[in-house]
């Protein structure tokens, strides 16, 4: 089956592109599983070389990369640039952790005791399309550096970097079978993947439903999983903030990427006294957001992915919603929403305060207190980031100690880093990823005890 991939910003199809079979999924998994064995024995030193080819292949290809991008999924493209500067970044990254993935040996009586990493098999990484290339690459890079296959699922709107990156790694010389791009519909390719004996391990980014359908279908086999779902973040503003440099930041915080964003700060609580002054700073920076044409690097925030996910981000504004202001949108074709801010009596009553929105819509509601932000910052099933924009030093510790989310940020909105571990608390996910313990995540602990007592 073919399936239409658009250019968000003008609504026309891109190419098609053939989407994978449950057959076509399970001889992906064969060449995976057969290539296993000689990839974990490739000595640490080549690996590793391998994975700095590869990413040497995306550097050399960067333009290239960053256009498709702009055209797949409208990002802008400054934005797309980055996105495969993270991809490359984090190969190299784990290219350095392959000859420290050392074991251990422990003191123990009558013998030697020592540890091994042993890698897992066969990894699925289901991707979704909100950031094809950096989640792409927290997934493979460090499986394929721990000695596993990989099979990446892109999701079915975002198939075309993915896919171009999967020719990159031949050319890099990686071994056929060791990394393969599967392109494919998720109830037919990804759930293949998920429930095939063969995969040892899958990671999966996307939405929380499909989340908690992916852990069930794992348990009967005990399969390993990571799992990134969404997010309902908190941007905690106090009184002794700087409130001009709070302000200026919020914009970007939730309309990156349109609000499609597992990170984005969708809600903002300030602190009571604050709270009208903070709205009055907050509706220039909006207005300031340059919304428009991808392909122009002055522009901030494209369109979002789908007429569907347009259509879905506008029932979180219904008639009468109270909008506090707006920024601006282009008109014409294109999946375009303006940045939208709401405030005021009955905001926090809208599914827009509970739900993920995954779109350029924020709420903003007055708390009292550090222990009532505490309260509105926890009250949802969600716990992936979040940021505290305070002066005092001692506060912003105890916030950050208080709030139920994985990853936090003071006086800043940064969350992820390749070299720091990111994921979530709650219904936001299960394990983490990139990080110091990245490849660990990838193997099992062998503990192997040799007696050295004469029997
Ligand atoms: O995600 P899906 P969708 C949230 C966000 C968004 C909503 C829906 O709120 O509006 O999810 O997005 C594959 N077995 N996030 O529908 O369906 C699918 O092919 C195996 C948050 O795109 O979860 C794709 O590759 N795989 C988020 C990937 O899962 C399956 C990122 C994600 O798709 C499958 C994206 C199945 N049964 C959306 N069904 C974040 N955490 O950043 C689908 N897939």
């Amino acid at each position: 089956m073919d399936f239409d991939v658009i250019d968000p910003a003008t609504g026309e199809v891109v190419e098609k592109v053939a989407l994978a079979s449950v057959e076509e999924t399970d001889a992906a998994v064969e060449r995976a599983r057969r290539a296993f064995p000689a990839w974990r024995a490739v000595a640490p030193g080549d690996r590793a070389r391998l994975l700095r080819a590869l990413a040497d292949r995306i550097d050399a290809h960067l333009d290239e990369l960053a256009a498709l991008e702009v055209a797949n999924a409208g990002h802008p493209v400054e934005q797309a640039r980055w996105e495969a500067g993270n991809l490359r970044d984090t190969l190299h990254y784990c290219a350095g952790g392959v000859e420290r993935l050392a074991g251990r040996q422990i003191p123990v009586a009558g013998g030697l005791d020592v540890t091994f990493h042993e890698p897992l098999g066969v990894v699925g990484v289901i991707v979704p399309w909100n950031y094809p290339m950096p989640i792409m690459g927290w997934g493979m890079a460090p499986a394929l550096a721990a000695g596993n296959t990989v099979i990446v699922k892109p999701a079915e709107l975002t198939p075309l970097t993915a896919r171009r990156v999967g020719e990159l790694a031949l050319d890099a010389g990686l071994p056929e079978g060791v990394l393969q791009v599967l392109p494919g519909a998720g109830p037919v390719a990804g759930r293949r993947l998920v429930g095939h004996p063969d995969v040892a391990k899958i990671v999966f980014t996307g939405s929380t439903r499909v989340g908690k359908e992916i852990m069930a279908a794992c348990a009967p086999s005990v399969k390993r999983l990571t799992l990134e779902l969404g997010g309902k973040s908190a941007n905690i503003v106090f009184a002794d903030a700087d409130l001009e440099r709070a302000a200026a930041a919020a914009p970007a915080a939730v309309f990156d990427n349109a609000g499609q964003d597992c990170c984005a700060r969708s809600r903002i609580l300030v602190q009571r006294e604050v709270h009208d002054r903070f709205l009055e700073l907050l509706e220039p920076a909006v207005a300031a957001v340059r919304v428009g044409d991808p392909r122009d690097p002055a522009t901030a925030m494209g369109p979002l992915i789908s007429a569907a996910q347009r259509d879905r981000v506008a029932s979180y504004v219904p008639d009468g919603a109270p909008v506090a202001f707006r920024g601006t949108a282009p008109d014409g074709p294109g999946f375009w929403f303006a940045p939208t801010v709401l405030a005021g009596p009955g905001a926090d009553a809208l599914p827009a305060w509970r739900e993920e929105v995954f779109g350029p819509v924020v709420i903003v509601v007055p708390f009292d207190g550090e222990a009532d932000a505490v309260r509105l910052a926890n009250a949802t099933p969600y716990g992936l980031s979040g940021s505290i924009w305070t002066r005092d030093v001692g506060r912003a510790l105890r916030m950050a100690r208080s709030v139920d989310a994985g990853n936090l940020s003071v006086n800043s909105h940064a969350s992820v880093r390749y070299w720091t571990p990111f994921g979530g608390f709650k219904q936001s996910g299960l394990g983490r990823e990139l990080g110091p313990d990245a490849l660990t995540a990838f193997t099992e602990t062998k503990n192997v005890f040799i007696a050295t007592e004469e029997s």
